[in-house]
């Protein structure tokens, strides 16, 4: 049974809650020390304050570089209450126990995030406060360490209840929140010295990200998973807020990271379907109803038990589509009311609404683990402006445009990948094999398939463009393309036989672009 809370030590950056927290712990008849600016906020608040450097007899030093790093101090939160050298200490030294501590850090990440100058930066690393928090979290079996004015609301729960005192287990949640803060407070200001530095990489990289939700399972029921954020503001499916259905699982969250992130590339309308993080189907223009339609039409089989992606607001016709056949997540930068209503029939729908369209061509890194490390890289966002036709035939406009489509698509399909595409929508997509003759095959499969089901007689195919991911190493998989009735080609171009591929196309008559950048997808 631990002892009540007698004294705090208040030291805070942000100052949210503070005069209601502060007025709690006077009336709790707590002592409460406090630096300069939180003893000012919390006397404006008619709370009576003791200054750390009146308790301490050292005055704040160096623009307040040394307001805590005192011993009285940190002897206050490090003494072990019932260990009889460490009373002796308090005793000699004029050590006063303090019990509950009360500290948020320099802004540092929001100073870089506002896009500060270095030496703001460097000002706004905290010394003191991290040092104090690493103390208390120690000393958690008696000292209760809040970082996050957030937990304001449960410390005085606990005091209420508690005659004063806080459980042990709480006591140690907050610890566990303590040490992850100053983890990742010292994460970001590691990240930020490499950036000023000229590296994307630091030294030793931590991964930091707030846990988000803890999932049933991972990718196989016998494996455990949870998903964090990182506190970035981009709209995707970290920030999205859903509106409807079952818990996402990891297997919806990729994939529908995978499915919003290919529709953010699109200026016009678009609409994906995805499975297993590949599109079965992607449009763009007409309606929204239309543009899903023909993404639908595209692999309508595969598209079951899909992520469906929209650019634009989801409206009532969409989402009467939509609830036709079984799909599991929507997301969409918003959801009217009509569609909501309508989704609404459909319990088990997730409808995830991401309040905005994700910049496709920013930076971040992307990370892949690996037996007994990680990888680390870079966004693919380079934009596509350099596409230089390599054949006699020049495409129409009708066919660049459709090219330059079918390229980005390409990019959000697993290698080795091959897209065919015709007026704007996908009619045939070859993902994720390990000969890029096969995928073209199952590219063309799936364009015959696709005209099948819409009773056409000819494929699809005939009369598209088709794109690959990476450059045809031979002549063979361009020419698998041509037979199919593609009439126009994008690659990266840069195989050693070039020459060759080249050559087959203009003696097939195709028209063939290079765009000299490519979009593995592993
Ligand atoms: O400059 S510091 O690293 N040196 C210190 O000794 C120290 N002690 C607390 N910063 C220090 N703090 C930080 O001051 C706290 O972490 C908190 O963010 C801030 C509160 O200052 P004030 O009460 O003057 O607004």
């Amino acid at each position: 049974m631990s002892a009540p809370i007698r004294r705090a030590l208040i030291s805070v950056s942000d100052k949210t809650g503070l005069a209601e927290f502060g007025q709690f712990l006077a009336k709790n008849g707590v002592e409460i020390l406090s630096t300069g600016g939180s003893a000012k906020a919390l006397r404006d608040a008619g709370v009576d304050v003791v200054e750390v450097s009146e308790h301490t007899g050292f005055p704040e030093i160096m623009d307040g570089r040394v307001k805590t790093l005192q011993p009285t101090i940190h002897g206050g939160l490090l003494a072990v209450r019932d260990n009889p050298q460490h009373i002796q200490a308090m005793k000699d030294h004029n050590i006063a126990a303090i019990d509950l501590l009360v500290v948020n850090l320099y802004p540092f990440e929001a100073t870089v995030a506002k896009g500060a100058d270095f030496d703001t930066c460097i000002e706004n690393i905290d010394i003191g406060g991290p040092a104090l928090i690493r103390a208390g979290a120690k000393n958690h079996a008696f000292v209760t360490v809040v970082v996050d004015p957030s937990d304001y609301v449960r410390v005085m729960d606990e005091m209420t209840g508690g005659a004063g005192t806080t459980s042990a287990a709480f006591r140690r949640t907050l610890a566990h929140r303590a040490y992850a803060r100053t983890a990742a407070y010292d994460s970001a200001i590691s990240r930020w010295f490499a950036e000023q530095e000229g590296e994307t990489f630091p030294q030793t990289f931590t991964l930091s990200g707030a846990l988000k939700q803890t999932m049933r399972y991972g990718e196989n029921p016998h494996q455990d998973a949870a998903f964090y954020v990182n506190g970035e503001d981009r709209p995707g499916v970290a920030n999205a807020v859903q509106l409807q259905g079952k818990e996402l699982s990891y297997n919806n969250l990729n994939d529908t990271d995978a499915a919003f992130e290919l529709v953010s590339e699109f200026d016009d309308l678009a609409c994906a379907i995805i499975k297993h993080a590949n599109p079965c189907g992607v449009s763009l223009g007409g309606s929204l109803k239309e543009a899903y339609l023909k993404a639908l039409s595209c692999d309508s089989e595969s598209a079951f038990g899909g992520i469906v992606a929209l650019n634009r607001t989801l409206d009532g016709a969409t989402a009467e589509e939509i609830v036709k056949i079984f799909t599991e997540v929507v997301i969409a930068p918003d959801i009217d009311d009509d569609a909501k209503a309508i989704l609404a029939t459909k319990k088990n729908i997730r409808v995830l609404s991401a309040g905005a369209m994700a910049p496709a061509h920013e930076g971040g890194l992307m990370i892949k683990s690996l037996a007994g490390g990680f990888l680390l890289q870079g966004r693919d966002n380079k934009v596509l402006d350099d596409m230089k036709v390599v054949t006699k035939r020049q495409p129409s406009a009708r066919e660049m445009a459709d090219l330059r489509f079918a390229f980005t698509i390409a990019k959000h399909v697993k290698s080795n990948a091959i897209v065919y595409a015709k007026n704007a929508m996908t009619v045939g997509v070859g993902a994720g094999q390990m000969s890029r003759v096969n995928a073209s095959r199952i590219a063309a499969f799936k364009a015959e398939a696709a005209a099948a089901q819409a009773g056409d007689s000819e494929s699809w195919a005939k009369g598209s463009v088709v794109s690959s991911d990476a450059f045809f190493p031979f002549a063979d998989g361009l020419l698998a393309a041509a037979e199919a009735g593609a009439t126009a080609v994008i690659q990266p171009g840069g195989s050693i036989r070039d020459e060759d591929v080249i050559k087959a196309a203009d003696d097939a008559g195709l028209a063939m672009v290079f765009t000299g950048m490519r979009h593995f997808r592993h």
